[in-house]
Parts: structure tokens; C-alpha cells; sequence
């Protein structure tokens, strides 16, 4: 496989491309400056993509690499990724489900303690020296709050499990009921809203799912409410959500992931009831590594004409 072309299109783990170095012939699309060049030169041996949350082939880099057999995606979310092209021009699309889901899951609760019971901002004022001078304010309780979850799929189903045992009332959306599942279903994601204190943003980023998270159901979660977004920015309409934390008419909000990462709404900084993390969902050592042996799994299962290990498309 010494001489197959593996394109990454963008800073992965020096891991995979260490690993990736030893099977096969490994182009780093972020080292090349003029990038459309770089692909019209190597178009007709590129036979493989690495991709990820940060960037994936859209439909003309696709259409350029007419080798390209498979697209090998570090994470679980596919949104960069033009599955639609993958599909016409048959190229196999992997991703990298299951072994991730804890980790997001944990955040997620992380994420919601943070905001509710301030622990960044007690942190900072611990530090700033600021305890000499008095105690801390009182925060809220998260122990049996309705917490509604948009996605009930591995990673929704994960993060109600936690909230379970906090004694949560578990509400959810998605796409179809869950018959198997004893928490409440809400066609609607407004009267989800209105029917829990604290908003989980869960599901995959699709057309449909795009500013789930709107104007309307951020009135409806109202003023005592929390968002939580450990999905991908745009399942948030951010200038929304923006506003209506700089009016008090939103609680809080814990976001692991934003439109344009990695900028942030810098008047996001300024708030104390908002705890904001650099899109580390899956970022510890033990998932990044079981991400990674997925990704070079799913390459040389492929290229040696065995099942792919995790499929997509
Ligand atoms: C990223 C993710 O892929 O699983 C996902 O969908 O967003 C992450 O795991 C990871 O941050 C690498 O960019």
C-alpha cells in the first residue's frame, strides 16, 4: 500500500499520520499554500481522505479526485463531509462512532454543573483572591431538573443515562419517537422547551437540524433556562442566543462547539453564567487514540478488501 495517496485535509493526531506514514503515501493539504494547485497536480493518484470535525471534502474536491475510493472521518459528525457526492460517485464514507460517546456524554453533564453550579467562575474567584473578602453567592441545583435532549441517538441516549442518575426529569426530540425509551417524547422542539429547565443540543447537523436551537425556543426555555450545546454551532442560531443571554432573557449556556470555530461572539466573554470550552467533546487521550485506530482501521480494512469497521456510506 507503500505507494497509495492518503490526502488529509487538515491536522488530525500526529499519531495517525505517524501511523498512516508506515502503510501509505500521506499528503498534508494545510502544509501546501496555494491548495488548488497541490490537488491538480496529485488529483489522479489521491485514492483516500482523512477528515474531520474542523474540515472535510465538499462536492468540487470530491468531483476533482477521480481515484477517491474512501473518506475516512476522525469524529462521528459527517456535516463537513458531501455525503450526497460521496453517494453518487460511490466513494465509502467511515466515521467514528461508539467509542466517543462517553466522553461527550461526561461533558455534557460537566458542561451542565459548570453553568449551574458556577464552578469556573468560583474558580476565578478563588483566584483572584476575591474569597478573602467574602463567600460566594449561592448557585442553582442540578439534582432532579428536567433536562430536554434534541437527539436520542447514541450520544442523547448517553447523556440521559447520566442525567438519570442526578434523579432528571428526561424529556427529548428527535426525528421518531424511541418506543423502547420511558422518557417523553415532544414532536416539537418549542414545547420541549417550554417543558424543561435545561436544553441539550445533541443530534448530527443536517439541513433539518440546522438552528434547531432558534429563536423561539430560546423564549420558550426562557429566562431560569441553559443551553447546552455539545453538537456543532450551527445546530444554535449563535446571534440569537448571543442576544438573549446579554438580555437575561436565556439562564445560561455551556458550548463546547460554535459557528465559526474557533471564533467565539466575544460578548460571550464577559458573562459569568456561560462556561465556554475549544470543542473538546471527544478530547482525551484514551477516545482521540480508539478515534484514531478507527480511522487508520477503516483505511487498511479497505485497501486490504476486508469489511470497513465503522461504514457511513
Ligand atoms: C472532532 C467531533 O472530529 O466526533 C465529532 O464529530 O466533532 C470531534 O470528535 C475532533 O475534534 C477532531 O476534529
Amino acid at each position: 500500500m507503500d505507494n497509495l495517496c492518503v490526502l488529509m485535509v487538515c491536522p488530525t493526531s500526529t499519531y495517525i499520520e505517524e501511523e498512516l506514514e508506515k502503510s501509505f503515501k500521506l499528503l498534508k493539504l494545510w502544509h501546501f499554500e496555494d491548495q488548488n494547485q497541490f490537488i491538480k497536480t496529485h488529483c489522479n493518484s489521491i485514492r483516500a481522505i482523512v477528515s474531520s470535525g474542523k474540515a472535510g471534502p465538499d462536492a468540487e474536491l470530491i468531483e476533482s479526485l477521480p481515484k477517491l475510493k474512501i473518506i475516512s472521518n476522525y469524529g462521528v459528525g459527517l456535516d463537513k463531509v458531501d455525503l450526497i457526492k460521496c453517494k453518487e460517485k460511490g466513494v465509502r464514507v467511515t466515521n467514528t462512532p461508539d467509542v466517543l460517546t462517553d466522553d461527550v456524554a461526561d461533558l455534557a453533564i460537566g458542561l451542565i454543573l459548570a453553568v449551574l453550579r458556577r464552578i469556573c467562575e468560583s474558580d476565578r474567584y478563588v483566584r483572584s483572591g476575591k474569597w478573602k473578602k467574602g463567600d460566594y453567592k449561592l448557585t442553582t441545583k442540578f439534582t432532579g431538573k428536567s433536562v430536554g435532549i434534541i437527539g436520542m441517538g447514541r450520544i442523547g441516549t448517553a447523556i440521559a443515562k447520566r442525567a438519570e442518575a442526578f434523579s432528571c426529569n428526561i424529556r427529548y426530540h428527535s426525528r421518531t419517537e424511541k418506543p423502547n425509551l420511558n422518557y417523553k417524547y415532544y414532536p416539537n422542539v418549542i414545547e420541549l422547551a417550554s417543558n424543561c429547565q435545561i436544553l441539550v443540543a445533541a443530534c448530527s447537523l443536517t439541513e433539518e437540524t440546522r438552528h434547531i436551537i432558534n429563536r423561539e425556543v430560546i423564549d420558550a426555555l426562557g429566562e431560569n433556562g441553559v443551553v447546552i450545546n455539545i453538537g456543532r454551532g450551527l445546530l444554535v442560531d449563535e446571534s440569537e442566543l448571543v442576544s438573549a443571554l446579554v438580555e437575561g432573557r436565556l439562564g445560561g449556556a455551556g458550548l463546547d462547539v460554535f459557528e465559526h470555530e474557533p471564533q467565539v461572539p466575544e460578548e460571550l466573554f464577559g458573562l459569568e453564567n456561560v462556561v465556554l470550552l475549544p470543542h473538546v467533546g471527544t478530547g482525551t487521550e484514551e477516545t482521540r487514540k480508539a478515534m484514531a485506530d478507527l480511522v487508520i482501521g477503516n483505511l487498511k480494512n479497505h485497501f486490504n478488501n476486508k469489511p470497513l469497521l465503522t461504514p457511513a456510506v
